[in-house]
């Protein structure tokens, strides 16, 4: 037997009626003009991030061959990649703001494929959006979250371009049908762009400018006094050269010091007072510092070249090396460094920085110095090189 319905005893609430959008800045024509500058900006970062991935985590087969030219090639791309995130992030706010109006299209889920449509949209905002932020703030070096910042950046990067594959595969069509002004036109009574949109194209490319154009000094000199939001100046530091990890920081003591040596494990091992490291034969570069978190600067660097020291060990041509610092523990306390740096002519136990003895900061009494490497590679308080044979 059916029981009748009872009667609510309050009236349901009615759903609000779905807010109706109109108007150019919530168009596809807009989504598109804006889609495009991000895809631009991730693009770069992407590929950029590759290049700072493989220098720092090289494949076994390729990390006797990783190029040491040009010398400001790291400069050059990590400057770039971290100068695209930023830029990235008024852009994607800019897109995400032309197209939450879909948030409220109804119905919810029209078919299987649009779930699957809605989802990966959801993880291509999600995984962008924190990428982007992450990475901003592992610039000024913050980490408020619980796991370890370089392989999240590296997974992450994978997932939001799957995420962006699929949704430019999806949005194709749409995309081809709003890419030209004419194509798009032909949608729109007025014609060409309304001045609705043209200022918020202008809005927003005024913003991304504004962004870039004060943070990407730290990398790029001329710019450096606009430089008002990078978090570094690369023109303030001990010896004129930023500071990222003090020897305070690091835990290097006087102690450690006291009876420092450069040892060279090899064939041939020896080792090698500071005086006697000053007086082996000196060379000079200029080779820039280029830190995986955006800032670089080009320095005056004079000390031992390593393949000297090398041949002295005996090592063969193609022996990497495992480059000890003094510092107890630490992420880059101990690093390695395949053939092409560690042969290059280039490439110093530098004893000196700007014609003066390196500072404690600095790395004192030795640090590698190698062109087109990232920052973190550039050991300081060098105590030991071991041949890997
Ligand atoms: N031993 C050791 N060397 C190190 C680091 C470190 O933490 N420990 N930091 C690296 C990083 S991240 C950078 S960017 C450069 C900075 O060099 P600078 O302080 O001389 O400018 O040193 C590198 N060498
Ligand atoms: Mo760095």
């Amino acid at each position: 037997m059916r029981r009748p319905a009872l009667p609510p005893r309050f009236p349901l609430p009615k759903a609000p009626p779905p807010p109706v959008f109109t108007g150019r800045l919530h168009d596809p024509r807009t989504a598109t003009v804006v889609g495009r500058a991000l895809g631009v900006a991730v693009a770069v970062c992407f590929v950029t991030g590759l290049v700072s991935h493989y220098l720092q985590q090289p494949p076994s087969w390729a990390s006797g061959a990783l190029p040491s030219r040009p010398v400001w090639g790291y400069r050059l791309t990590q400057g770039l990649h971290v100068a695209s995130g930023i830029a990235a992030l008024p852009l994607l706010l800019a897109k995400l703001w032309t197209v939450y109006p879909r948030l409220f299209a109804r119905p919810a889920v029209r078919s299987f494929a649009h779930a699957l449509e809605r989802l990966s949209v959801g993880v291509l905002v999600g995984s962008v959006l924190l990428q982007l932020v992450t990475g901003l703030l592992n610039t000024v070096q913050w980490y408020p979250w619980p796991w370890n910042f370089r392989p999240a950046h590296w997974a992450l990067a994978w997932v939001a371009l799957g995420a962006l594959l699929l949704h430019l595969a999806v949005k194709a069509p749409v995309i081809a049908a709003h890419w030209s002004r004419r194509s798009s036109g032909t949608r729109e009574p007025t014609g060409a762009d309304g001045p609705d949109r043209r200022s918020f194209v202008a809005a927003v490319a005024v913003a991304t400018g504004a962004v870039t154009l004060t943070t990407v000094g730290q990398s790029v000199t001329p710019l450096g006094r606009a430089a008002l939001f990078a978090p570094r100046s690369p023109e303030h530091g001990p010896q004129g050269l930023p500071v990222n990890r003090t020897a305070t920081a690091a835990r290097i003591t006087p102690l450690l010091l006291a009876d420092w040596r450069l040892q060279v494990a090899g064939p041939r091992p020896f080792e090698l007072t500071l005086t006697e490291l000053r007086a082996a034969a000196q060379h000079s570069a200029v080779l820039p510092i280029a830190c995986v978190e955006g800032w670089s600067r080009n320095a005056h660097w004079t000390g031992a070249r390593l393949r000297d020291l090398l041949d002295r060990a005996g090592a063969p041509a193609d022996a990497r090396l495992r480059v000890v610092s003094l510092e107890p523990e630490g992420a880059y306390a101990v690093t390695e460094m395949g053939a092409s740096y560690a042969r290059d002519p280039l490439t110093l136990l530098a004893v000196a920085l700007n014609g003066h003895p390196l500072s404690l900061d600095h790395g004192y009494p030795a640090r590698i110095i190698a062109p087109n490497r990232p920052g973190v590679l550039q050991t300081k308080w060098v105590t030991r090189l071991e041949v890997l044979l």
